[in-house]
C-alpha cells in the first residue's frame, strides 16, 4: 500500500538561477520531510513560461534545478523528483480548476499584480491563471503539506478555497492542503532594494545572491548591500536592509536577533556585512560542490526525472480519474 504516509508537494520554477531566497524560503526545508512523508518535489517549467524564456536556457535550468534539489540534500531514492511538463495531468487539472476559480480571486493575487507591472508587454492569460495551475500541482497528489516561502501564502490560501469549493459541489475529492511556512525565516529581500523581494528574475545581479555564486562574489555583493544611515546592527522599523541581512545571517548560523545584536555591538556595518557574506558562502559551499558533481552526470539526472515522473503519474492518474468521473466526463 503506497498511501500510509502524508503527502508533501512543492516546486520551484526554472525561470532563472536560483537565489538564496529560494534556498532559505523553500529548498532548504524540503529534506526535513523525506523520512516521514511521501514527498513530491517538482521543477515547475510550465509556470516558468508565464514569463518569456529563452528555450535553451529553460532546458539548461530545468536540469540545474533538479541537480540543485539533490545538492541541497534531496535523495532521489527517498523523494519523487520530477519535471512538471512530464506529467500532462498538471495541465489537464489546471484547466478544470480554471473553471472553479473566480476572476475576482485571481485579480487579487499580489504576485499577478507585481509580475504584470514588471512584464507590462506580456500580461498573458497564463500569468493570470498561474494560481489555478499551482492549485492543480498541489491537489493532484492529494497533498497534505506544502513547504513554501511566505510570498506564496496567498496562493496556498486560494488553493484551499478552490479545493473546498470543488469538494462542496462534488463531495470529497481533494485533500485540503496546509502551507508549511517556516516562521523563523522571513521573505528574503533584494540587496539593492530591501523593500522588494529577492527574485531570480531581477535584472540587477547585485540585488541577488545566487546559490551557485562563488565566495568572492557573495562577499562582494553583501559588502555593497543597501543599508541605512544608522550604524547600529539591530532589528527595527526603517532598517529594512539590516533586518534582511539579520534574517540571512540567522538562516545560515541559527543565531537569534538578540545574539546577533550582541555579537556586533560596538562594531560597524562593514564587519557585519562581511560576517553575513562569509556565513552564507561557507553554508553554500557543500551545495556548490555537490551541484558540480551532479550537473556533469546528465544521463543520471535524466534517469531521476524519468523515474520521478512515472511515480508522479501513478498518483496523479488516480486523482484525475476521480475528478473526471465527478464532473461528468465520459471515461
Ligand atoms: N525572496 C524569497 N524569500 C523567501 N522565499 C522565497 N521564494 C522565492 N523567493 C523567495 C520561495 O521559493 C520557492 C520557489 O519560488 P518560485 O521559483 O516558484 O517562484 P517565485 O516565488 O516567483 O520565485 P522568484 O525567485 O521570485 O522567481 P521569479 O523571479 O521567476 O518570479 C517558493 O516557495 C517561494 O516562496
Amino acid at each position: 500500500m503506497l498511501q500510509d504516509k502524508k503527502i508533501v508537494f512543492s516546486g520551484v520554477q526554472p525561470s532563472g538561477n536560483l537565489t538564496i531566497g529560494n534556498y532559505i524560503g523553500a529548498i532548504k526545508n524540503f529534506s526535513r520531510f523525506s523520512e516521514e512523508y511521501e514527498t513530491f518535489y517538482c521543477v515547475v517549467d510550465m509556470h516558468a513560461i508565464t514569463v518569456r524564456q529563452v528555450p535553451a536556457e529553460l532546458r539548461r535550468r530545468t536540469y540545474e534545478t533538479l541537480a540543485l534539489y539533490m545538492a541541497c540534500g534531496l535523495d532521489a531514492k527517498k523523494n519523487t523528483l520530477f519535471v512538471q511538463s512530464h506529467v500532462p495531468y498538471h495541465a489537464e487539472l489546471g484547466w478544470i480548476l480554471d473553471c472553479y476559480t473566480m476572476f475576482g480571486e485571481l485579480s487579487r493575487m499580489t504576485q499577478f499584480k507585481d509580475k504584470s507591472a514588471k512584464h507590462a508587454d506580456n500580461i498573458n492569460a497564463g500569468l493570470f491563471t498561474y494560481p489555478s495551475l499551482m492549485a492543480a500541482d498541489i491537489l493532484l497528489y492529494q497533498t497534505d503539506v506544502v513547504p513554501v516561502g511566505i510570498d506564496q501564502k496567498q496562493h496556498i490560501e486560494l488553493t484551499r478555497d478552490i479545493a473546498t469549493r470543488f469538494n462542496q459541489v462534488y463531495g470529497d475529492t481533494f485533500t485540503i492542503p496546509e502551507g508549511f511556512i517556516p516562521t523563523d525565516t522571513m521573505k528574503i529581500m533584494s540587496l539593492a532594494e530591501p523593500t522588494a523581494k529577492m527574485s531570480k528574475s531581477d535584472p540587477n545581479p547585485n540585488a541577488i545572491v545566487y546559490i551557485l555564486d562563488n565566495k568572492d562574489d557573495i562577499i562582494r555583493k553583501f559588502r555593497r548591500a543597501v543599508t541605512d544611515s544608522d550604524t547600529r546592527v539591530c532589528y527595527g522599523e526603517g532598517k529594512d536592509g539590516i533586518n534582511n541581512l539579520m534574517n540571512i545571517y540567522h538562516a545560515f548560523t541559527g543565531k537569534s536577533n538578540e545574539e546577533i545584536e550582541r555579537e556586533f555591538d560596538g562594531k560597524g556595518y562593514g564587519d557585519f556585512k562581511l560576517a553575513v557574506g562569509e556565513a552564507c558562502a561557507d553554508g553554500l559551499a557543500p551545495v556548490r560542490a555537490e551541484f558540480d558533481r551532479l550537473i556533469a552526470a546528465k544521463a543520471y539526472l535524466e534517469s531521476v526525472m524519468k523515474e520521478g515522473s512515472e511515480k508522479a503519474m501513478y498518483y496523479a492518474r488516480k486523482t484525475m480519474s476521480k475528478v473526471r468521473r465527478k464532473i461528468g466526463f465520459v471515461n
